[in-house]
């Protein structure tokens, strides 16, 4: 009712009609909250409970522009999530939106991907790593052309997403002149969709206290960082069972682990490669349940350990649908990677989410 209304007075609006009543501003709140119980099998084991996630949007519709707030607010504090405007130009034979403020970077299809939409608990490696908080600030155009067959978003922002591990470091140096510039272009033909995302930019490693840590360099300089990445996509029903939905990424970055502080170079000429990707299947299983997989793998160098950091984890998880708008998910990560303490990292969920 509450969408229908507002999509009743935009459009409206739009068209220049004035024989509706309605307000030409219309204001909609959504968001879902996820409490869960985690359990991590680090040290004699972890069992807690916490609120991962407590969205709040708040959309307001105006006639050629939404200005979307989304707030995130569990018990740990809360933060902002998307803070933009959102002009849509209401064009012939494509459409064209043009954001401003803070939003999705958008590279590859599960940075952009709806955390109330997926049923993995947390988003694979190489989301987390390489655009970890997905989001940055500054402008981004999408443009779609043959009904959204072929689209293009493009984006120049400062560089830091909500979650890098170096962001209050970076925060005075990524004021520099030099904007990281992302794209990403996708086409769908049918039940398949195939995309290509890159991203490019200029950095200044920052200088962390020298007599602190030894280890870190006490002048700062420039870097180059950048991604490129592939991704899949599969939709099709399954008669009598529902929605089988595969899809799968990989991508290889340069000086872009935001993940953590130590995959900030330590010199100038240093070139920290990462390699990142993943397979991921869902299936409905009928009305009530469905059942999921995914596969997930990261490389990265370390040069502290002059070695590499590998990661393959295995994620399998159980969905339950019991009402409209509910969902509860029982998940486990199994890390496969050949490593000391690779039992310690496994870790579990018991999650439901709540969508208004
Ligand atoms: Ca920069």
């Amino acid at each position: 009712m509450r969408d229908a209304d507002g999509r009743v007075a935009a459009t409206a609006a739009r068209d220049g009609r004035t024989d509706v009543v309605e307000p030409d501003r219309a204001f909609e709140l959504s968001g879902y909250i996820q409490p869960e119980l985690r359990v991590a099998a680090a040290g004699d084991g972890q069992v807690w409970f916490q609120v991962r996630r407590a969205r709040l949007k708040v959309s307001a519709r105006l006639a050629l522009a939404d200005v979307v707030v989304q707030l995130d607010a569990p018990e740990a504090g809360v933060t902002v999530r998307d803070a933009y405007a959102v002009l849509r130009p209401p064009l012939e034979g494509f459409h064209l939106a043009v954001f401003a403020g803070l939003f999705k970077v958008p590279f590859g299809y599960e940075v952009l991907q709806s955390t109330g939409d997926r049923w993995f608990p947390e988003r694979s490696v190489l989301g987390a790593t390489l655009f970890p908080g997905e989001r940055d600030v500054g402008v981004r155009v999408d443009l779609g052309l043959l009904e959204r067959r072929l689209r293009l978003q493009l984006a120049a922002h400062n560089g830091f997403t909500l979650d890098d591990a170096a962001r209050p470091a970076r925060r005075p140096f990524e004021l520099d002149t030099s904007k990281d510039v992302t794209a990403r272009l996708t086409v769908t033909a049918g039940p398949l969709t195939a995309g290509a995302s890159g991203t490019w930019g200029r950095s200044t490693r920052p200088a962390f206290d020298h007599d602190a840590d030894p280890m870190t360099p006490d002048v700062s300089f420039d870097y180059g960082r950048f991604a490129i990445g592939g991704e899949l996509r599969l939709r099709h029903a399954v008669p009598s069972l529902g929605e089988l939905d595969a899809y799968g990424e990989l991508a290889y970055a340069r000086n872009l682990a935001r993940r953590a502080l130590d995959q900030l170079p330590v010199r100038a000429d240093e070139a920290l490669d990462v390699l990142a990707g993943y397979v991921a299947v869902t299936q409905r299983l009928g009305r009530w349940v469905g059942a999921g997989a995914r596969l997930g793998y990261l490389s990265r160098e370390r040069p502290a350990a002059a070695g590499t950091d590998e990661r393959i984890v295995l994620c399998m998880l159980l969905a339950a649908f019991p009402a409209e708008a509910v969902r509860l998910v029982a998940a486990f990560d199994w890390h496969l990677e050949d490593a000391d303490d690779v039992a310690e990292r496994h870790e579990g969920w018991l999650r439901l989410q709540v969508s208004y």
